[in-house]
C-alpha cells in the first residue's frame, strides 16, 4: 500500500503541547476569518547531520526532522480565491490571489511566493486548474527563517499538502517530496530534494539516509549517549534573494561537464557530478583523484570554460548558466568538485559507523562532522566569520563534532555532544558566543537548543469534542 501522509485527530490534550498550539491557531483563525478551520497541515523543518551541497549533485544526504515546523489552518471556500494570513503578521502581510493567477516573484521573493510554489506544484500535478477549491489559510511557522533549517521548504511542503487535502486527494509521501522539490524551484533556486524528502518521510526517533533517483529514505539509528544541539549564528542568508547558492550549483555543473569531456564522455548529457562518477565507474576517492589530475586550482574564466567545452559564450550563458548566475565571470571548479566527492564519501562513512557496534563511534562521527565543516568552509566557501567562530566555540565547549548545517553563509551549526554533557555545553556556548554579541544575546532562547529526530508531515483534523 502507498505510504501516504497520516491524517490524525487533533492531538490529545495530555500528550503534546501541539494541542495548545493548534487550539490557539484555531482561535486566531476564527477571529480573522469568522469560521472554524476544517483541518490543519503540518510540515517540519530539518537539520542536516552531514552531506552539505551534494543533494543537487545526485548524492545521498543524512538529515533528521526537527520539532520546529510550519502549520497551516485551512477552511475551504466556494470562491476560487486563496486568502493567506500569517500569525507573524508584523513580518508577513495578508495576501489574496485567484487560483488561476499565480505570479511568483523570483527577483525579490515574498513569503506568499513560497506558499504559491507548493500550491501551484500541487495544482499542476493533479491537473485540477479548472476545478481547484478556494481556501482561507492561516500560517504559523516556528522554523527560524533563512537559518539553514529549511523554513522555506517546510512552507512549500505544507502549502502543497493542504492544497492536496482541500481538493480531496491523497498522494504517497515520495511523490509529494519529489513534486515539492521541483516546485520550490519556481522561486528561482536550483536546490536538491533533501529538505522536502525529510519533511515528508521523517519518522520520530531516526535520522534518514536520503537517496535520489529514485527517492528513498533509510533509517539511520544514532549511537546511544550522544545528542545533537543546534545553535544559530543569527546571520540570515536568503538563498533565493542572492546568487551564491545558484553559483555553486552552476560551478558543480561546469565541473561535471569538463570532467565528462576530458574523460571522453558526451559531456552535454551530464548535469550532475554523481552522473559522471557513475558513468566512469570510479569510487569516490578515485573521483577526488580525478579532480586533482583534471582540474586546476585557479578559478576558470568563462573564456577558458568555453574553449574546453568547444562552445560559444552565448551558448554557455543560455545552456549552462541560469538567470541569477548569468553575470558570474569565474568558477572555482577544483574546490567545488573536491568538496562534493569527499562529502559524499563522508555521508556513507557516517551511515556505516552508525550501523556498527563500535565504542569509538561517537568520536569517529565527530571527526567526519569536523571534516565536513572544514570542507564547506575552505573548499565550498559557504560559511561565514560568525558561523566559523560559533563552530569553534562549540568544539571548545565539549562537542565531539560541529559543522554548519543547510545552505550556510550564515544560519545554524549542528554539534554532536555527549548527552550527559549537554547542559554544560549549552551554558558554555551561551557565555562564549551569545553573551559576547549584544545583538544576539536576546535571541539565545530560540537560537540554542538540543534536538531529536522528529516526525514528518501530517494532516490534523479538529476534534469533534
Ligand atoms: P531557509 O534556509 O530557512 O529555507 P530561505 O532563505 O530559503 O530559508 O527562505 C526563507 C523565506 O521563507 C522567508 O524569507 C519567508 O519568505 C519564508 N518563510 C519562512 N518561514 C516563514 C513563516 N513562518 N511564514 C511565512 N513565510 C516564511
Ligand atoms: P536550506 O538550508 O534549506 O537553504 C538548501 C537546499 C538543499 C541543500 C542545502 C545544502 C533548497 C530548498 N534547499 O537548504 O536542497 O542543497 O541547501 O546542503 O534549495
Amino acid at each position: 500500500m502507498a505510504d501516504t501522509v497520516p491524517v490524525v485527530c487533533f492531538p490529545p490534550v495530555e500528550t503534546e503541547n501541539a494541542h495548545d498550539r493548534l487550539k490557539n491557531l484555531a482561535e486566531k483563525f476564527e477571529k480573522k476569518f469568522g469560521c472554524k478551520p476544517e483541518f490543519f497541515g503540518r510540515a517540519p523543518g530539518r537539520v542536516n547531520l552531514i552531506g552539505e551541497h551534494i543533494d543537487y549533485c545526485g548524492y545521498s544526504v543524512l538529515p533528521m526532522a526537527i520539532e520546529q515546523d510550519v502549520v497551516i489552518a485551512v477552511a475551504t471556500t466556494e470562491s476560487q480565491d486563496i486568502l493567506l494570513s500569517n500569525v507573524k503578521s508584523d513580518l508577513y502581510s495578508d495576501f489574496l490571489f485567484h487560483v488561476n493567477n499565480v505570479e511568483i516573484n523570483k527577483e525579490t521573493p515574498q513569503w506568499q511566493n513560497y506558499f504559491q510554489c507548493g500550491f501551484l506544484g500541487m495544482v499542476e500535478h493533479l491537473h485540477i486548474q479548472s476545478a481547484v477549491r478556494g481556501m482561507k489559510c492561516m500560517v504559523d511557522g516556528t522554523v527560524p527563517a533563512s537559518s539553514g533549517l529549511s523554513s522555506s521548504s517546510a512552507l512549500v511542503c505544507c502549502a502543497a499538502l493542504v492544497t492536496m487535502h482541500a481538493n480531496g486527494k491523497s498522494l504517497p509521501k515520495n511523490v509529494l517530496a519529489d513534486l515539492c522539490a521541483r516546485c520550490e524551484q519556481y522561486i528561482g533556486t536550483q536546490g536538491g530534494g533533501m529538505d522536502q524528502a525529510i519533511s515528508f518521510m521523517a519518522q520520530k526517533g531516526t535520522a534518514k539516509l536520503i537517496e535520489f533517483n529514485p527517492l528513498r529514505a533509510t533509517d539511520v539509528y544514532l549511537p546511544d549517549g550522544i545528542s545533537f544541539v543546534i545553535s544559530n549564528s543569527c546571520v540570515e542568508m536568503n538563498k533565493a534573494a542572492t546568487s551564491e547558492f545558484n553559483t555553486r550549483v552552476v560551478e558543480c555543473r561546469i565541473a561535471t561537464q569538463i570532467l565528462a569531456k576530458q574523460s571522453g564522455l558526451e559531456w552535454e548529457k551530464f548535469q550532475r557530478l554523481g552522473q559522471v562518477q557513475r558513468a566512469l565507474n570510479v569510487s569516490l576517492p578515485q573521483a577526488v583523484d580525478l579532480v586533482r589530475k583534471t582540474l586546476h586550482e585557479e578559478p576558470y574564466t568563462r573564456a577558458e570554460v568555453c574553449q574546453i567545452l568547444g562552445i560559444k559564450e552565448e551558448d554557455f550563458v543560455s545552456t549552462v548558466l541560469s538567470a541569477r548566475t548569468a553575470q558570474v565571470q569565474s568558477f572555482k571548479l577544483f574546490q567545488r568538485a573536491t568538496h562534493v566527492f569527499s562529502e559524499a564519501g563522508r555521508v556513507l562513512s557516517f551511515k556505516r559507523i552508525c550501523e556498527e557496534t563500535d565504542s569509538e563511534a561517537p568520536q569517529k562521527l565527530g571527526t567526519l562532522m569536523n571534516q565536513s565543516h572544514t570542507s564547506c568552509r575552505d573548499m565550498y566557501e559557504c560559511s561565514c566569520t560568525d558561523l566559523d567562530s560559533l563552530v569553534n566555540i562549540c568544539m571548545e565547549a565539549g562537542a565531539l563534532g560541529s559543522r554548519l548545517t543547510g545552505a550556510g553563509w550564515g544560519g545554524c551549526a549542528v554539534s554532536m555532544v555527549p548527552t550527559h554533557d549537554v547542559m554544560n555545553f549549552l551554558v558554555k556556548v551561551k557565555k562564549n558566543f551569545y553573551d559576547k554579541h549584544p545583538s544576539k544575546a536576546g535571541k539565545v532562547g530560540a537560537a540554542l537548543f538540543a534536538t531529536q529526530p522528529g516526525s514528518g508531515a501530517l494532516i490534523y483534523l479538529p476534534s469533534t469534542a
